[in-house]
């Protein structure tokens, strides 16, 4: 469904219509009024968050841990081909090459991630794999894929015929060669897990701006610009334009505003501030952040009124939900 088509449906449904009703006090805000936190808590981007949140959720409802959670909630994304911004039938760089971006972190300070990889299906695995059996953070290019292979990965072709298609109109229509920026191109998924024991994680994964230099790195896997979690305060993801995301360091910032007291949805507006603080061309592109804090409060902000996000809660489930925007 085209985005704002998309957007003018959830605002008539019954799932936006509960969304709406929840938020009506604080805008997209998901407040915690009580004492007790929120456990399990899953909060993704866009629409198609809400499969990779029941896939998420599963984990957490039987007891398992955020970061399992995470990965397992962005795998779904990853394989499904008519998402075609990550993983699986993403579109590709200029050259007609698909090159993945993923990132994972754990709320107690590990992370890993992977840059420009070709070929394999589940790029925020090999994310997980850099953080937990290399002495390092990021792997990039053939590198990564040398040490996908080594760890057992296999070699997948992640171009799609509908994603070549598409491609090649591109190239046609486009003589110049040169990407394209605009605010359709996004829908990157960063998933946000809470679980039972108070542990937070943060998982990102992309196949990052369409017909893109070869060799570009968005935010997606960089941490603290694309995602950053923080047992001790809580999580951050970004999406849209990678390249207005990384000049604000913006998961970094969320997660920092609201160190400082903000809530999860007045951190992601503050960060957006910065963003277009650093972004003068900030019409012409789109920049969302989602943020969860360690008590379950849920929160989203964004330039253009074209984005959304899925939260799953114990209490209202999974839901979409339309965060404020400044535009
Ligand atoms: C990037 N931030 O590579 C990613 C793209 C994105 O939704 O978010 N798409 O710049």
């Amino acid at each position: 469904m085209p985005l704002q088509s998309r957007r003018t449906f959830l605002k008539h449904s019954p799932a936006a219509l509960a969304a709406v009703s929840a938020t009506t006090a604080c805008g997209a805000e998901s407040r915690v009024t009580g004492t007790d936190p929120v456990r399990p808590v899953v909060i993704s981007t866009w629409q198609h968050g809400l499969a990779a949140n029941a896939a998420a959720w599963k984990i957490l409802d039987a007891g398992g841990s955020a970061l399992d959670a995470a990965e397992a909630g962005v795998k779904v994304t990853e394989a499904d081909p008519e998402v075609r911004t990550v993983g699986l039938g993403g579109r590709p760089d200029r050259d007609g090459i698909v090159t993945l971006d993923a990132a994972i972190m754990d709320g107690r300070g590990d992370c890993g991630s992977v840059a420009a990889l070709r070929d394999i299906l589940h790029p925020i695995s090999v994310a997980r794999r850099v953080m937990e059996n290399t002495p390092h953070v990021m792997l990039v290019g053939e590198g990564a894929r040398q040490f996908a292979e080594t760890e057992g990965f296999t070699a997948t072709e992640l171009l799609t015929e509908a994603s070549r298609t598409e491609w090649k109109a591109w190239r046609e229509q486009n003589p110049n060669y040169r990407p394209p920026i605009n605010v359709e191109n996004h829908d990157t998924i960063g998933l946000l897990t809470l679980d039972r024991d108070g542990n937070i994680a943060a998982a990102c994964t992309t196949s990052g701006a369409a017909y893109k230099y070869h060799g570009r790195v968005g935010d997606s896997p960089l941490i603290g610009a694309g995602l950053y979690a923080d047992n001790a305060v809580g999580a951050a993801t970004a999406t849209g334009w990678g390249e207005a995301v990384i000049r604000a360091c913006g998961s970094f910032l969320v997660v920092e505003l609201m160190r400082q007291g903000h809530s999860p949805t007045e951190a992601c507006r503050l960060a957006v501030e910065r963003v277009i603080e650093k972004n003068p061309d900030y019409r012409e592109i789109q920049v969302g952040f989602i943020a969860l804090d360690k008590d379950g409060n849920t929160g989203g902000y964004c330039i253009h009124p074209d984005f959304d996000y899925a939260v799953y809660t114990p209490r209202e489930g999974n839901r979409m939900v339309l965060p404020d925007s400044k535009l």
